[in-house]
């Protein structure tokens, strides 16, 4: 494969509703997009990261400026080119892992377009269709959460992840566990939380959630392996898993009993898949995060789920839970489940008007 250049191209999305986690409030997703154009086709890479660094030290900006400097030029220099190479030839530059798999993940789609191969194929999919959950931000009353949770329960969706932080935690649960009763429920607290808050937490104990995702700081492993022992709420993790290498020692030291699998967080799906690997083998259940992708993240992250050892439903929302008008045609929900794109690479591509509309800059490096 010759790539002939690489496009930069930023868009703005508007999103349906104001989403609040521990970390901010979000109302509008600016994602910056990777285009590869090779000879024979071309591939698209979605970058996850937020235009600030809140989730994690990545920002939109910043995955533009090392993508331009450093990783695109690096990946013309290499000897050979598919996406298997594409790892290897960044390795050198530590790191920004959202804007690697972005790269990634365009070389990737481009091939596997050349070759007529669907992703979900590449990866191991073992499913046509997967169940989606859906995050529920944090709002200002518990009427409004109730409103919100009432019509996700309605619209299909097979389990509810709510964002908590100190203040709007215990409540909150109990309140969707009066009014909805056994739904498969579930917490995310973005890392708000400190190791002296573990008797705090033993008080979602009893609303018998699925797990709780990333209550302590990324870097404190040893901390979630002593509050795992604190709490009978499974612990997960999300922004402390950033490779293989991190998920089997998390799995080691008994700090995650579940790990939520964001192939941006981790460099890209082919990592993605080591860390499903590393998980099946260990008997622990792994289920698909979610950015606020638009369709060209989603239908990967959709094909990602679909493999084995994703147990639970993934943060894998419908195009309407985050965009009224999405860049790819939209995906909807469908007795609960979205469907795993069936064509080659991603399966879907932006559609050229909503595309053009969205677009703030565009930038072309020719190689
Ligand atoms: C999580 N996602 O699991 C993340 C965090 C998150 C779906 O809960 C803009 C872009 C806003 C990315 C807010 C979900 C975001 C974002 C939250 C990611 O931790
Ligand atoms: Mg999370």
């Amino acid at each position: 494969m010759r790539l002939e250049g690489v496009e930069l191209r930023r868009v703005t999305m508007p999103l349906v509703a104001p989403f609040r986690t521990s970390f901010g409030t979000e109302t509008t997703r600016d994602v910056l997009l990777v285009r590869v154009v090779t000879g024979a086709a071309e591939g698209w890479g979605e970058c996850v990261a937020m235009s600030g660094p809140l989730y994690s030290p990545e920002y939109t900006e910043a995955a533009a400026d090392v993508l331009r400097r450093f990783l695109i030029p690096a990946l013309a220099a290499a000897p050979r080119l598919d996406a298997y190479a594409v790892g290897p030839a960044l390795t050198p530059f530590k790191g920004h892992r959202m804007a690697k798999a972005a790269l990634e993940t365009a070389v990737l789609d481009a091939e596997l377009r050349e070759q007529g191969r669907p992703l979900a194929r590449e990866l191991g999919a073992v499913h046509e269709r997967v169940p989606c959950g859906v995050s529920v931000g944090i709002m200002s009353s518990i009427g409004e959460l109730l409103d919100a949770v009432g019509g996700y329960l309605e619209a299909g969706y097979r389990r509810i992840k709510l964002k908590i932080e100190p203040g709007w935690d215990v409540e909150p649960v109990r309140a969707v566990r009066e009014h909805f009763g056994d739904v498969p429920l579930q917490v995310d607290a973005n890392t708000a939380y400190l190791p002296s808050d573990a008797r705090h937490l033993a008080r979602l104990d009893p609303f018998g959630l699925l797990l709780i995702e990333q209550p302590l700081d990324e870097e404190d492993l040893l901390g979630h392996a002593e509050l795992a022992r604190r709490i009978s709420t499974p612990v997960c993790l999300d922004e402390s898993i950033t490779s293989a290498r991190t998920a089997a020692a998390a799995i080691t030291l008994g700090a995650a009993a579940i790990v939520n699998v964001k192939p941006g967080r981790v460099g890209g799906y082919l990592e993605a898949r080591r860390i499903h690997d590393v998980c099946v083998a260990h008997g622990v259940p792994v289920w698909c995060g979610g950015m606020l992708e638009t369709g060209l993240g989603r239908a990967a992250n959709v094909a990602l789920a679909a493999l084995p050892g994703f147990l639970l439903p993934g943060d894998t929302s419908a195009s309407d839970r985050y965009y009224r008008t999405d860049l790819t045609a939209p995906f909807v929900l469908h007795d609960g489940h979205l469907p795993v794109p069936a064509g080659p690479g991603l399966g879907v591509e932006p559609l050229p008007e909503v595309l053009r509309e969205v677009s703030t800059a565009t930038e072309w490096i020719a190689l």
